[in-house]
C-alpha cells in the first residue's frame, strides 16, 4: 500500500480497542461464529418471513454442523425487505425497539431497520474498533459532517466516538463554510464523512484563501460511498491527513461492518459479529480466495432484525492472508462496483428506477429519460434529460422552465437528490432493444 503523505503520528502506534475479539486465533473466532449462528437459526425461526423458508428446507439449528453449512441457509434480498415493509422482519417484540433508521431503496418510500438498546451498544462498540484502528484518541474532538437522521452514518458514527470518549461536533452534512468556520475555532483533528465531501471542504478552504493543510483535522474517517486510491492520495495531500476507509449498509447495522487499520491492506470484517461470503453474483456460488465477488451478509448477533445471507449487491474481493497489525480477521477491498445499478450520489443510493417513478409523477413526460451523473470538481452533479409529450412542448421559456423545476421537485422528493432538469424534444432519446442503459457515469469511480 502507499505509505501515507502525511507527518502525522505513526499509524503503527494505533492501538486495537476490543484486543480480545480483534485478535482472537482464528479456531476460537470460527467456533464463536459457529455456535452464534446456530442461535441465530433459532432465533429467526420464529419470524415467519425466515420461519417459512426454514422449515420449507428442513433447516433447524441442528443441521449446522460447520460454517460451511451457511450454504444451506436461505438469501434475504432487498425485494424481501420491501415486501416485509415496514417492520415484518422483527425478531423482537416492537415495544423493545430502541431506534428505527432506514435506507433509500428503488421506490421512493425507504426501507427500515430496527435496533433494541443492545443492538445500539453493539454498534457503538463496532464504530469505536475501527475509528482506534485508525488512530482515533479519547482526547480528540471529532467532527461529524454526516447526514443526521434516518441515514446511519450520522448518529451511527456519532456513537461510536462518544464510546471511545472523544469530543464529539454533530456538525452534520453541509453548509462548508460553516463546517470550515467550526474546525478552525473548535480545533476538530478527526473528520467524519464521505470521501468527496472531504475533497469539498479541502476546495472550499482554498476558494476562502486559506492553505487547507493548515486545518487542524489529522484523521479522516470516510465511507457510505465508492473512492479510489487515488482520492485517497489527493484528500491525504489536500488537507495533510491519514484517510481510511470504512464500510457498512443500514440493512445489516450502518456504518461498522468492516474498516481500515494502520496497515491499510483491505478493511478488517468484524467476525465475531458477522459472516461474509463472497459469490459469484449470477450462480451464488462461492468464489476463491481474492476473486471479485457479490457480498453476503449474515449478521449474527443483531437483536431486533438480523439479517441471514443479505444479498448487498455490493461487489469485492476477501483476503484471508495475516495482517501486519495482529488483527485475525479477514479483509475485504474496497468496492469494486455493484452487481445492480443503484448509484451513490453524495452518499445517497439513487435507483434510476427512482427518476423514472418521479417522472411518472409530472403529467406531461414521458418514461424516457437519461442520467448523466459527473464530479466536475468535488461533488456529483446529476444532469436528467427528459422527453415531454409533443402537446406540451411549447415555445413558451416560463412554462418549460416550470415544467423542469416541477420534475426536478419531483425527483428530490422520490430520490432525495437535486437534480439539473433539461427537456428534450419528443423522440431524441434513444430507444434500447434489451436491457436498458439509461444511465451515464463518468465519474471515473471503479466499477
Ligand atoms: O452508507 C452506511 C455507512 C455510513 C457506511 C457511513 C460508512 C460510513 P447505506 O446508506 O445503506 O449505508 O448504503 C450502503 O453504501 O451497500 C455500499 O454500496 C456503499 N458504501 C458504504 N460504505 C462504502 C465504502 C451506509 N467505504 C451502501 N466504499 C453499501 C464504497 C460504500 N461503498
Amino acid at each position: 500500500m502507499p505509505a501515507s503523505t502525511s507527518a502525522n503520528a505513526d499509524r503503527r502506534d494505533y492501538p486495537i480497542w476490543n484486543r480480545v475479539a480483534e485478535t482472537q486465533p482464528r479456531a476460537e473466532l470460527e467456533a464463536l461464529q459457529l455456535a452464534r449462528l446456530r442461535e441465530l437459526v433459532t432465533r429467526v425461526s420464529h419470524v415467519p418471513f425466515y420461519r417459512d423458508q426454514l422449515s420449507h428446507r428442513d433447516i433447524t439449528a441442528q443441521s449446522i454442523r460447520s460454517l460451511e453449512d451457511i450454504g444451506k441457509l436461505p438469501f434475504t434480498t432487498k425485494a424481501d425487505m420491501r415486501r416485509q415493509h415496514p417492520l415484518g422482519l422483527l425478531a423482537v417484540p416492537r415495544a423493545s425497539l430502541s431506534r428505527i433508521h432506514g435506507s433509500s431503496g428503488t421506490t421512493g418510500k425507504p426501507t427500515f431497520v430496527a435496533y433494541t438498546a443492545g443492538d445500539l451498544d453493539l454498534w457503538s462498540e463496532l464504530c469505536a474498533r475501527f475509528l482506534v484502528a485508525g488512530g482515533l484518541k479519547p482526547e480528540h474532538t471529532a467532527q461529524v459532517a454526516f447526514g443526521y437522521g434516518l441515514f446511519t452514518g450520522g448518529l451511527g458514527l456519532h456513537y461510536g466516538l462518544e464510546r471511545v470518549g472523544a469530543t464529539v461536533i454533530p456538525a452534520a452534512a453541509g453548509n462548508t463554510r460553516r463546517q470550515i468556520e467550526i474546525m478552525r475555532d473548535l480545533g476538530s483533528e478527526v473528520l467524519i464523512c464521505t470521501p468527496s465531501y472531504a475533497l469539498t471542504i479541502a476546495d472550499t478552504a482554498r476558494e476562502l484563501g486559506m492553505d487547507a493543510r493548515t486545518l487542524p483535522i489529522r484523521i479522516g474517517h470516510f465511507g457510505g460511498e465508492p473512492w479510489t486510491e487515488d482520492m485517497r492520495r489527493e484528500i491525504e495531500d489536500a488537507l495533510d491527513i491519514d484517510a481510511f476507509n470504512n464500510y457498512g449498509l443500514s440493512e445489516i447495522i450502518g456504518p461498522g461492518v468492516s474498516g481500515e487499520c494502520p496497515a491499510r491492506t483491505g478493511m478488517h470484517i468484524q467476525e465475531d459479529h458477522f459472516i461474509v461470503e463472497c459469490l459469484e453474483p449470477e450462480t451464488l456460488e462461492p468464489l476463491p480466495e481474492g476473486e471479485p465477488g457479490e457480498l453476503v451478509i449474515t449478521s449474527l448477533t443483531r437483536e431486533a432484525m438480523p439479517m441471514v445471507r443479505y444479498r448487498t449487491r455490493d461487489i469485492a474481493r476477501l483476503y484471508r492472508t495475516p495482517c501486519a497489525c495482529g488483527r485475525t480477521t479477514i479483509r475485504m477491498s474496497r468496492l469494486a462496483g455493484r452487481s445492480d445499478d443503484m448509484l451513490i450520489i453524495r452518499g445517497v443510493n439513487v435507483f434510476p428506477s427512482q427518476i423514472e417513478e418521479a417522472l411518472l409523477r409530472v403529467e406531461g413526460t414521458t418514461p424516457h429519460y437519461f442520467v448523466e451523473v459527473s464530479r466536475p470538481a468535488t461533488l456529483d452533479e446529476v444532469h436528467v434529460k427528459v422527453e415531454i409529450h409533443p402537446e406540451i412542448f411549447s415555445d413558451r421559456m416560463d412554462r418549460m422552465q416550470a415544467l423542469c423545476e416541477r420534475i426536478s421537485r419531483e425527483i428530490q422528493t422520490v430520490a432525495g437528490i437535486r437534480a439539473h432538469v433539461d427537456l428534450v424534444e419528443p423522440r431524441s432519446i434513444e430507444r434500447f432493444v434489451g436491457k436498458a442503459n439509461r444511465v451515464l457515469d463518468k465519474r471515473g469511480l471503479p466499477e
